[in-house]
């Protein structure tokens, strides 16, 4: 464990009272017990979203989220092609590309199908838990200067961010051979400052199974658009059809009264318990710490809220970072547990500064995506 994870976990901890401190111990990323395999090849790897302790998710302990194999890449011969309707066509190798103004943006990135597990009935789909989710402090090179280099034409209206990995699509309709991993931004968001190329991922290069040695960070937006091992930005004059925002990663949206398939985007204001774990032993008349984190998408946390009766009253929840627009905060309650042994349920619910709450009820229009209403963290209470 490096010790930029420990300093701000201490940090942390130091301030809180000593028994909280004994018990955040326990909690030490340490003895991270290590990721969950969703799917071993390819490799589809959940955070167990109860060991979360730091903002920044150590690499190591990063969801990992594949539809194919990892792609084997030579960083010597990599280049990222920048081409469609573009003044000047380029190939960049790493070494270009790290030529341009460097800068970090902190992000979380969350997978679409984060949570699935809690719908019923049950959805086709990776059954992920809370933990397909994770943040961290990206470095490299703004979407937008590549793109600038390159000189947009009028005509443009989004831009394919293409990956090196592929494969062949066999559910109906199959895909005519195997297709790259591709997903289009439109041009405002791509020339936004939320949009990094990242060569680094907490001041570290790239891991292979997260992008190795390019990858886009789309700040705000499901995780599906920040495409891993980049080779190709691909410059387009109409709306991108790909299989990953058509019959993958889209919802029903209503056109007035008319339904229509929409690619998912932003991500919708959430938040999630760590601590206590579904199923946890809490004890009776003692003060417990409720603790976990809460996201905006392009919008900021305003506010976190904790029910500790199944909904019926809520409290407001202390935010231990700063909101932020893209990168989540870490939040506590401190629950004075009642005397009185037996099951309790609790909820934490998000507010974002736009005054979006998550919705109580799930919305089946969203597919088996975008999954922010609230779930119960069921709970034992015993003396
Ligand atoms: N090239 C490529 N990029 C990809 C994917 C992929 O399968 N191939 N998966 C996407 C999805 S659905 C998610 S949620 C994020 C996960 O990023 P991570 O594996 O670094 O957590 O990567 C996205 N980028
Ligand atoms: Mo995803």
């Amino acid at each position: 464990m490096h010790s930029f994870t420990r300093r701000s976990f201490l940090a942390q901890a130091s301030t809180l009272p000593l028994l909280f401190q004994i018990r955040a111990g326990a909690q030490d990323p340490a003895v991270f017990p290590g990721l969950i395999t969703r799917m071993a090849e390819p490799e589809n790897l959940e955070f167990p979203f109860s060991s979360l302790s730091t903002a920044i998710t150590p690499n190591e302990q990063f969801f990992v989220r594949s539809h194919f194999a990892v792609p084997k890449i030579d960083n010597e011969k990599w280049t990222l092609s920048v081409e469609g309707t573009v003044k000047k066509p380029l190939t960049l190798t790493l070494e270009n590309l790290k030529k341009l103004p460097k800068r970090s943006m902190k992000a979380t990135i969350e997978c679409a199908g984060n949570d699935r597990v809690f719908l019923t009935p049950t959805v086709a789909g990776l059954q992920w838990g809370h933990g397909a989710v994770s943040n961290a402090e990206w470095t490299g090179v703004s979407l937008s200067s590549v793109l600038e280099a390159a000189g947009l034409n009028d005509t443009a209206v989004e831009v394919i961010l293409e990956g090196a990995d592929k494969g062949q699509v066999n559910s109906d309709p199959k895909s005519p051979g195997p297709i790259s991993f591709a997903r289009s931004i439109p041009i405002a968001k791509a020339k936004s400052d939320d949009v990094i190329l990242a060569y680094q991922m907490n001041g570290v290069d790239l891991s292979a199974s997260h992008g190795a040695p390019l990858r886009a960070v789309v700040g705000g937006w499901y995780g599906m658009a920040s495409v891993k091992w980049l080779t190709r930005l691909n410059v387009v004059s109409k709306p991108f059809g790909g299989f990953w925002q058509t019959l993958e990663y889209s919802y029903w949206e209503q056109l007035g009264d008319v339904p229509t398939l929409a690619p998912l985007t932003q991500m919708q204001v959430k938040s999630a318990i760590a601590r206590p774990g579904r199923g946890e032993v809490i004890p009776a008349g003692k003060s417990f710490r409720i603790f976990g984190a809460a996201w905006a998408g392009e919008s900021a946390v305003a506010k976190v809220e904790v029910s500790t009766d199944g909904g019926k009253t809520w409290s407001v929840a202390k935010l231990l970072d700063k909101p932020e627009r893209l990168t989540w905060s870490l939040w506590e309650f401190t629950w004075n547990v009642p005397r009185q042994a037996g099951p309790a349920q609790l909820f934490v619910r998000a507010t974002d500064s736009s005054g979006h709450t998550q919705p109580t009820t799930r919305d089946p229009n969203r597919r088996s995506y975008m999954i922010n209403h609230l779930v119960p963290t069921d709970v034992v209470i015993r003396s």
